[in-house]
């Protein structure tokens, strides 16, 4: 059950994690390299040891399948998951010129009323993006991220690639191939991203009609982030197997830095003490084919009845 598998990593953390610092400064338990498999024809690996918001997971996929790296979108369907990293890139600009918002994600854990003031500059800042398509242009952007990287690689010729076209092509023209790749890590563009790419490098393969994904993970945040990764590679997989006329296998989920933040050691606890439930079944619109098509009222859950949400503070 892919709940056991996540909780079994969990518990390996917190039993032999290492004490490690990080960026954010929040501070981590992290261990290096760990691999979890998931067969996808044994159910759709959507977490039951506590909700996970698959609209949230299909729409931020669909974001980067569309090759669009400006929140402005995430915004329009409700989705608030890459909001603190816009945010970031606009209150170090040269034109903001609000309340100081250095180190806001740490500042906002330990200081309610500061929080507060964050809260109102992310809504005036939202709305901005919403309403004011050139300011959205400018600041809703988060530079070449996943969807650019994944739709049009820039070439040293000046021309790009469509590396997500291109391995879909040559799923269906050349399946045994061994170079079924797509990478987001970029290293002549990683400084111009707001955040560099944490899901950076995959590759497919086809034996007996079925369609694997292996991806590498290079950081994992195992509470928040890992859960949608999974979800998503795993819906990538379903809709890629779709428009190839494949079966779907497994999805091999191989890690770098696998950490547990350390305000995050109350809801890991939390959910440890759950048992898995029944997984939920994913239903795609078989009415279209191309994964280029797709739109998020194409691709659902069903038999969905999770254990309740349990919130967590991002690092930031
Ligand atoms: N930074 C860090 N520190 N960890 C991450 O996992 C992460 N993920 C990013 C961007 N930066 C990150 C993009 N993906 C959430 C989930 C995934 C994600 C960003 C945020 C998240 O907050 N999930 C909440 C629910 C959010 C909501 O309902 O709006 C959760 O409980 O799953
Ligand atoms: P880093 O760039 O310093 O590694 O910080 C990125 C953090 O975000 C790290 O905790 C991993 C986490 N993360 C995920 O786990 N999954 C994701 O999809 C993304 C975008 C980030």
């Amino acid at each position: 059950h892919p709940d056991t598998s996540y909780l079994g990593l969990v518990q390996h953390i917190l039993d032999t994690g290492v004490r490690k610092e990080d960026r954010t400064g929040t501070g981590t338990l992290s261990i290096f390299g760990h691999q979890m498999r998931f067969d996808l024809s044994k159910g759709f690996p959507l977490l039951t040891t506590k909700r996970v918001p698959f609209k949230l997971v299909a729409s931020e996929l669909l974001w980067f399948i569309k090759g669009d790296t400006n929140i402005r979108y995430l915004l329009q369907n409700n989705n608030h998951i890459w909001d603190e990293w816009a945010f970031k890139k606009w209150v170090e600009s040269d034109c903001y010129d609000g309340p100081d918002m250095t180190d806001f994600g740490l500042r906002a854990a330990n200081d309610e009323q500061f929080a507060k003031v964050l809260e109102v500059e992310m809504v005036k800042f939202n709305e901005k993006v919403i309403n004011d398509e050139e300011f959205a242009k400018e600041y809703g952007d988060l530079g070449p991220v996943y969807g650019k990287q994944w739709r049009s690689w820039p070439t040293a010729k000046g021309d790009t690639i469509d590396q997500l076209k291109k391995v879909i092509n040559q799923i269906k023209m050349n399946p045994d191939s061994r170079r079924l790749i797509v990478t987001a890590w970029n290293p002549s563009e990683v400084d111009d991203m707001a955040l560099p790419p944490c899901h950076a490098f995959f590759q497919f393969y086809v034996a007996d009609g079925k369609l694997s994904c292996q991806l590498y993970q290079r950081s994992a945040d195992v509470f928040l982030g890992v859960p949608f990764n999974i979800a998503s590679y795993a819906l990538l997989t379903h809709l890629i197997a779709h428009e190839c006329n494949l079966e779907v296998g497994e999805f091999v989920h191989s890690f770098g830095d696998t950490h547990i933040y350390l305000n995050h050691l109350d809801q890991v606890n939390e959910q440890l003490s759950r048992e898995p439930k029944e997984l939920p079944t994913l239903k795609i619109n078989t009415e279209k084919s191309s994964i280029f098509e797709m739109e998020l009222e194409d691709i659902a859950v069903e038999n969905y009845n999770p254990h309740p949400a349990i919130k967590a503070p991002i690092a930031v």
